[in-house]
């Protein structure tokens, strides 16, 4: 039996086929496809439409459908025996919002994603209608964030209010990608659902209050939640001829990090993953949903059916990127910089805020530097790459979890230098994985087990992660005495600046 695991990033469109045997798991295809390079017409840069706003960040469904459609013939000819796909399922960068016409159209060519920033007014309205943060935090597992799907909602019909009146259907990423499979309208899951403001968590369906607060007739246009293991169709006619594939099940799409979290094997408590990707996350499994008082991290629903704690950092991978190309470095060197400056950086600290910073908030950005020259390029390698593991290790104590393991994720974690640093700095081992893309491996992990509970054969968690979603113990990367030693007093150092320097208007790019 094979199945296939989709995920549709920021930047790219991955696909992974596993084969289970008696049991056992193995994966033996696995394919990206690079929006910018592969589709130039559209004219993304890091898949993303150039904008002169930089609150403002929107792409293309058409080119994410695009690629879709590319990746079902690459996964025709794969090479691989399809006549055995039981059944596929996906996960797509969260927040995103698609605006859908009755006619199937698109209301709205594109579409806002997850680092857009420009609805302030409407988080604002959002809160206050609801009773503060903290109400709205304890009810939907986050309190209103500018990249979320409602706020996104209400900014749609504030400024396209004759837009917003044509549209039928209004889906995230994951639900539009999953609905063009099925060729109809596709659900969402409570795992992506719950990075919209407009779901309660408790009940895992639409919150009417936040639904009347967000935009007027929104209940008609949401997708319905169903469950996590939810089989919402089979691979419509068209691919079957198209390309060959047979009539697969489809299983419910959901976030990439509520995928990744099956992906990297998370599905007890007590361990955090960290995902260096486009953006930086961590998060890690909660049996009972614990928000964060504090007001950055979230609570999501899990593909277990139980919550996840999430962490979030916009400035992630395109940060360490412009740190590397300021100073006219590869990876190797980045790496060879970061081995050459000792842990703790001489004191010299970095705030790599090129993009508004999702955690903590920080509406304007630019780089902040404290005892740090413009044209110290070793000093800003070790300085980026500390100040995001500080940052990550401060901002996700709220979660509870004494991290002793850490999985890692995500592009970034094949660079062994910037892991020695999260290893450093949370004073923990971190473990790697070998397949490369952990929500595109969790989304075949999830087709797997949605398979097999609807073919009354159910398989349990433990036994879908075990082959291929457990750490590889060869990969540990243990913590050195700086974990004892420098960090524990800069982080501490770094929360203190962190709180003045990220109200500065001055900063310089
Ligand atoms: P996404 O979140 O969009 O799925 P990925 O997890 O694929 O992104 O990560 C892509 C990023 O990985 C690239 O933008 C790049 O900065 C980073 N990356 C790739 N290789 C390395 C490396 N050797 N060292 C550091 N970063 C890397
Ligand atoms: C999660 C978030 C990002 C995107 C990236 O809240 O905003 O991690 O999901 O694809």
């Amino acid at each position: 039996m094979t199945y296939l695991g989709l995920d549709s990033s920021t930047q790219s469109l991955s696909a992974v086929i596993i084969r289970v045997e008696a049991g056992r798991a193995e994966v033996v295809w696995q394919h990206a496809i690079g929006f910018d390079e592969t589709f130039p017409e559209f004219g993304t840069v890091h898949g993303v439409l150039p904008s002169d706003d930089p609150r403002v960040k929107v792409s293309v469904p058409a080119m994410w459908a695009g690629a879709l459609d590319r990746m079902l013939a690459e996964v025709a000819h794969s090479g691989v025996d399809l006549r055995g796909l039981r059944a596929l399922s996906g996960s797509a960068q969260q927040h995103g919002s698609v605006y859908v016409r009755a006619d199937g159209r698109l209301a709205r060519a594109v579409s806002p994603i997850w680092m857009d920033s420009s609805t302030r007014e409407a988080c604002a309205d959002i809160t206050a209608a609801l009773g503060g943060d903290a109400a709205l935090a304890s009810r939907t597992g986050s309190r209103a964030f500018e990249r979320f799907t409602g706020p996104q909602i209400r900014k749609f019909h504030q400024t396209e209010p004759a837009a917003y009146a044509g549209t039928h259907r209004i889906h995230m990423v994951s639900s539009f990608l999953a609905s063009q499979l099925i060729d109809g309208e596709a659900p969402l899951d409570p795992g992506d659902a719950s990075g919209m403001n407009l779901m309660d968590l408790a009940t895992r369906d639409w919150w009417p209050d936040a639904v009347a607060a967000t935009a007027p007739g929104l209940a008609a246009r949401l997708p319905p939640i169903v469950p996590p293991d939810t089989v919402i169709g089979v691979l419509a006619p068209r691919w079957q001829a198209r390309h060959g594939l047979p009539p697969a099940r489809v299983v419910v799409w959901t976030g990439d990090n509520p995928s990744s979290l099956i992906g990297t094997g998370l599905i007890d408590e007590g361990r955090v993953a960290v995902s260096l990707g486009t953006s930086d996350t961590v998060f890690g499994l909660m049996r009972a949903p614990r928000v964060d008082a504090g007001g950055t991290g979230h609570v999501f629903g899990a593909p277990t059916g139980d919550y996840m704690g999430i962490t979030v950092f916009r400035n992630g991978s395109l940060a360490r990127e412009r740190v590397r190309d300021t100073y006219g470095l590869d990876w190797p060197g980045f790496s060879a910089m970061l081995r050459a400056t000792p842990p703790g950086n001489h004191g010299r600290l970095l705030f790599p805020w090129f993009e508004p910073e999702i955690t903590p908030d920080v509406p304007v950005p630019g780089l902040r530097r404290v005892n740090l020259d413009p044209g110290d390029g070793p000093g800003h390698v070790r300085g980026v790459v500390e100040a995001q593991m500080m940052a990550m290790a401060n901002h996700s104590a709220w979660m509870g979890v004494d991290v002793r393991v850490i999985h890692a994720t995500g592009g970034a974690s094949a660079n062994r230098e910037i892991l020695q640093v999260l290893a450093d700095v949370f004073n923990a081992d971190v473990y790697r994985f070998e397949a490369g893309n952990s929500a595109c491996l969790g989304a075949a992990l999830r087709a797997w087990h949605a398979d097999a509970a609807a073919s009354g054969h159910p398989v349990s968690w433990p036994d879908v992660v075990r082959d291929l979603a457990t750490p590889d113990v060869r990969s540990v990367v243990r913590p050195g005495a700086a974990g004892t030693g420098v960090y524990p007093a800069l982080r501490r150092r770094y929360a203190r600046e962190e709180c003045t320097v990220r109200h500065y208007n001055d900063a310089t790019l």
